[in-house]
């Protein structure tokens, strides 16, 4: 079978004051095509396929049109991101499930049996041509879930859980893949640990399996042998992450092969020195969004800042603060010492710091920076 992993469709996701409507049914409609051109035989979201938990009713009714649309060549399956309510996910499940779209929001997946799947608690077996794919499909967990009684740590609680689901469904018939919106380490760096308020997890609380397909970091990656991020399918953050791609995985090579994304716009950073820099970023930005970094001594005026908003593409305008970079640059050039002096200067009116406090500052910081 031709598995087709794909993950954080956000679908509702608007970049104010922009709506991305238009450029989210264009991403859609050329997923279908690469599910009809590749053959795909199931399609796999792999969370937050909306991007808010009570997502508008163009968001869902563009949703179910797409589902149904790709449901003709393929099997759907889409379980629960962070951005998702799993309740109201899987509540159209009735009606989902005997088009081929299995909506995997609980922890529950009984009631994704239909004719031509069947359901255990951890996910799905799925027959077709004489092949099995052994399907583990687990919704986002949160910290405050750890169970009852509560496992000792969120890693072990996490690993304990995919675990139980992947001894559900897995099986030495046939191929086993396991779906989740995790957090993984190794993911992410520096401040962007805190993503979505969950915590980083070890590849160790993965069950072994053929594929993993995950969802939750909007970049394209790979963490080990066949466990991959797809990423979102258009550029929603001004990350400068701008290719988008998705994932086909051939249950019987075990290959995979990244097929791009070309659809919908990107969000463009561009560091400009003056007016003159911002108005050229912002023509030669073409269609796509355009974040300014206002990073020079003359200030903007405020019909300058119109002209730039008139452009219609600036989305941000960010200032670079011309006083902490001069203070920045300045310090630079000084030791700890003349800074010390300067800062016990600056507190006492001008008074010199005595010596002994200067060596015993100076004997500190040396230790802290070995
Ligand atoms: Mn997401």
């Amino acid at each position: 079978m031709k598995i087709l992993h794909t993950s954080d469709w956000h679908l509702g996701k608007r970049l104010p004051p922009f709506d991305r409507t238009d450029e989210q049914k264009e991403v859609l409609k050329e997923i279908e095509k690469i599910v009809v051109d590749n053959k795909v035989d199931v399609l796999i979201v792999a969370g937050d396929v909306f991007d808010v938990s009570i997502p508008p009713a163009l968001a869902e009714e563009m949703f179910y049109r797409a589902a149904l649309d790709l449901s003709r060549h393929c099997l759907v399956a889409a379980v629960a991101g962070n951005h998702d309510d799993g309740d109201r996910l899987k509540a159209p499940d009735m009606l989902a499930k005997a088009s081929g779209i299995l909506l995997c929001g609980g922890f529950d997946c009984f009631n994704l049996a239909c004719d031509c799947v069947e359901a255990k608690r951890g996910g799905i077996i799925y027959r077709k041509n004489g092949e099995r794919l052994n399907l583990a499909l687990c919704p986002y967990l949160t910290e405050s879930r750890k169970g009852d009684p509560p496992a000792q740590d969120f890693a072990a609680y996490v690993s304990q859980i995919l675990n139980a689901r992947a001894s559900d469904v897995f099986s030495d018939d046939g191929c086993n893949i396991l779906v989740a919106h995790l957090f993984m380490s190794g993911s992410l760096t520096g401040e962007e640990r805190e993503l979505g308020s969950a915590k980083m997890l070890p590849l160790s609380v993965l069950p072994k399996c053929d594929y993993t397909a995950l969802g939750h970091i909007h970049r394209p990656m790979k963490l080990a042998d066949n466990v991959f991020y797809s990423g979102s399918i258009l550029n929603y953050a001004f990350d400068g992450h701008e290719k988008k791609e998705v994932i086909l995985f051939d249950t019987v090579t075990k290959e995979t092969k990244h097929i791009p994304l070309t659809s919908g716009k990107k969000l463009i950073t561009a560091k400009v020195n003056g007016f003159e820099s911002a108005l050229d970023a912002i023509e030669s930005a073409g269609d796509n969004f355009v974040k300014i970094v206002y990073d020079c001594a003359v200030p903007l005026s405020a019909s300058q800042t119109v002209q730039l908003e008139k452009a219609g593409k600036l989305v941000q305008l960010e200032i670079v603060p011309q006083g902490v970079k001069r203070e920045a640059s300045r310090r630079a050039h000084k030791s700890a010492q003349e800074l010390f002096e300067e800062y016990y200067r600056s507190l006492n009116g001008g008074e010199n710091a005595p010596e002994d406090l200067v060596a015993e500052f100076l004997s500190l910081f040396e230790k802290e920076e070995v």
